[in-house]
């Protein structure tokens, strides 16, 4: 090999290298499993941890003789013939058995470990739904009726249930430091169960290409201790029950609608990511001329009526050309104020 040759080849390796160290995101190290979150998780990991080490007994024994036969027995001139062997009885014999042996210790241990029992008393359990959305996380809390996406609160030191169903297509929920990869299938609920004694948070994502937006799937889940926990619960299921007091659809009729705030919660609440209002379509159509249309979209629906109805039932009436994959909880989250700014602002387009 030419000097110039070795010059471009360790090059390009450099660049290589550089190019998996750019692409490496920041926060893989916050998800990088085999860490100990759960009392589950931990024993997982003391299992994983004792395959792993004897891996590597196994790869430095292996690869280490490698490289002792082939610098001690290389060929040292071109005229040298080494010495011919056609196989080795005992050696053969000694690392099948060698590998048997070490395959049945692990068997044991493994049983070991499926033999701790993985189901829980649920007298005290917390039970908590997961629904996999297209493209977003929801987190229902049955016996308060609250709701959350993307990120929920659980309290320290107390089992809890995870119910995981999805409402469209098939996702996977991921908390590495759990060590629980569940699959959200439809028409199927998938049951998994943690408990995690400190307050900690922990990250993670959808694990099942789901279509465009998988990458935008995050999941945070918070461990706070008791009273914190039970405070924040407290003031969400009050809100429930508020909301619940309220009919949105008629108090936001009754309101005026502000056009500024509207976009600002157009912004906020994601509608943008749906939304166009340059007339691109995308996920969902473009607002632009919805002023001008929306009156006759549905039969006996005013333009106000007609938005209001997809904003809360948007699977009620689905656009041409389009399917049902608009969030159906805005109504828990938005006020009659808000409601009727994001009407004001949708047809003011
Ligand atoms: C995940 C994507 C998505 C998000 C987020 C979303 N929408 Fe939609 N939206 C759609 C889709 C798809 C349709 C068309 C199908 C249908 O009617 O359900 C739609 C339809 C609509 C319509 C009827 C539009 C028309 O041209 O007739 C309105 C109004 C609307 N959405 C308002 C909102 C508002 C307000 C928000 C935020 C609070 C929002 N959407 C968030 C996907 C989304
Ligand atoms: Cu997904």
């Amino acid at each position: 090999m030419s000097l110039k040759q070795a010059v471009f080849r360790w090059a390009a390796v450099g660049v290589a290298v550089a190019l998996v160290l750019g692409l490496a995101p920041g926060q893989a190290l916050a998800q990088s499993g085999g860490q100990t979150g759960s009392l589950d998780a931990q024993d997982i990991s003391v299992l994983f941890n004792l395959v792993m080490g004897m891996a590597v007994l196994v790869f430095i024994l292996v690869e280490g003789l490698l490289l002792f036969a082939i610098i001690r027995y290389r060929r040292r001139s071109h005229d040298e013939m080494p010495e011919q062997i056609h196989g080795n009885n005992r050696l053969e014999i000694g690392w099948t058995v060698g590998s048997a042996v070490l395959v049945v210790i692990l068997f044991f241990l493994t049983l070991g470990f499926y033999q701790v029992p993985r189901t829980l008393s649920e007298d005290d359990a917390l039970t908590i739904e997961v629904i996999g959305n297209t493209w977003f996380w929801e987190f229902y809390y049955p016996e308060t009726g609250v709701r959350t996406t993307a990120e929920f609160n659980v309290p320290a030191g107390r089992p809890v249930v995870l119910e995981i169903i999805s409402r469209d297509v098939q996702h996977s929920f991921w908390l590495p430091e759990l060590a629980g990869k569940v699959d959200a299938i439809p028409g199927r609920v998938q049951r998994m169960w943690f408990q995690v004694d400190e307050q900690k948070v922990f990250v993670g994502q959808c694990a099942e290409y789901c279509g465009r937006e998988h990458y935008n799937m995050p999941i945070r889940l918070n461990v706070l201790p008791e009273d914190e926990y039970a405070a924040w619960m407290d003031t969400a299921a009050a809100a429930v029950v508020a909301a619940q007091e309220v009919d949105l659809e008629a108090e936001a009729a009754a309101i005026e609608g502000n056009v500024a705030a509207g976009e600002a919660l157009y912004n906020g609440l994601g509608c943008i990511a749906c939304h166009s209002l340059d007339g691109t379509a995308g996920v969902g159509p473009s607002y632009e001329g919805l002023g001008a249309r929306a009156g006759e979209m549905l039969e006996g629906y005013s333009a106000a009526e007609y938005v209001r109805e997809s904003i809360l039932n948007p699977c009620a009436f689905v656009v041409e050309g389009f399917s049902c994959v608009m969030p159906q909880n805005y109504g828990d989250q938005l006020s009659p104020q808000d409601l009727a700014d994001l009407v004001a602002f949708t047809l003011a387009q």
